[in-house]
């Protein structure tokens, strides 16, 4: 499906952002988001669009002090709640000291997760009250909304069998189990049922140039580049 470029312009509105644009790429651990970010960043880089390149949880100093307690393998005893505030509390930070300057003043932001990832990961994966953390969200993000979201879909196990053939160490969270991906992907696919004109589904299945070329006319024909 093609971004609805019509539509966006009326959520804009939201907020006193105009000129920036704020895209979000999400999945379950191991879908390819980090790689195509890469892409993205490059050609729109080739294009003269300068863009700010940003992950959650992270992306400040106090964001990313939270990000090492989130995801130190060491807090296994955290509990459920705990880690959906620190996600809101890190969140909130980026989107009032960097989010929102930077979109105020032009910017293109690309960022690695936002608070969709909360809805697919705390609520529909570790169960917590979706109503609760639609609120929560609300209040971190201050109704900052991305103008598209790329969801790249793919099934757990062959994300698991991406995973496990890089060098980098699992942190607390890539060591959930199976299910527990299943989980997340399923939300993921129902939130984007939720908000088709944001959010766009891609078959991170396919080989890397592929999807690369895909997400580039995705984004040139959304944004009329
Ligand atoms: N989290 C985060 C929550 O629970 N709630 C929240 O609100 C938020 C914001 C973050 C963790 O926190 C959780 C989600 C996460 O578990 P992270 O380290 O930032 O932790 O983890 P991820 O965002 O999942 O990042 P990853 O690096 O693990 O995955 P990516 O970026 O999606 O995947 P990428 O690009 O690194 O690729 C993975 C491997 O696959 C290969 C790559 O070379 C790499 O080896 N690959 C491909 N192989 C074949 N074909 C392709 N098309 C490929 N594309 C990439």
């Amino acid at each position: 499906m093609m971004y609805n470029k019509a539509r966006n312009k009326q959520t804009d509105g939201q907020h006193d952002r105009q000129r920036g644009r704020l895209i979000t790429f999400e999945g379950i651990d191991g879908s390819g988001k980090t790689t195509q970010i890469a892409h993205l960043s490059d050609s729109l880089g080739t294009a003269g669009i300068h863009v700010i390149t940003l992950r959650e949880p992270g992306g400040t100093a106090i964001s990313e002090a939270v990000r090492d307690i989130l995801l130190d393998l060491k807090h296994t005893g955290m509990f459920q709640e705990t880690e959906l505030l620190l996600f809101a509390a890190a969140r909130a930070q980026l989107v009032r000291e960097v989010f929102l300057p930077s979109l105020a003043k032009g910017h293109w932001i690309i960022c690695d997760r936002y608070y969709d990832s909360t809805m697919a990961y705390q609520g529909y994966g570790r169960g917590l009250d979706l109503q609760a953390i639609r609120a929560i969200n609300a209040l971190a993000t201050d109704q900052c909304r991305p103008d598209m979201t790329l969801l790249l879909d793919l099934p757990a196990e062959l994300a698991a069998e991406r995973m496990s053939q890089r060098s980098t160490a699992a942190d607390r969270i890539d060591q959930e189990n199976r299910d527990f991906m299943r989980r997340v992907r399923t939300g993921y696919l129902a939130i984007a049922a939720e908000e088709p004109e944001r959010i766009i589904r891609m078959d991170a299945g396919q080989a890397e140039e592929a999807l690369a070329q895909q997400i580039h006319r995705q984004i040139w024909e959304g944004f009329g580049i």
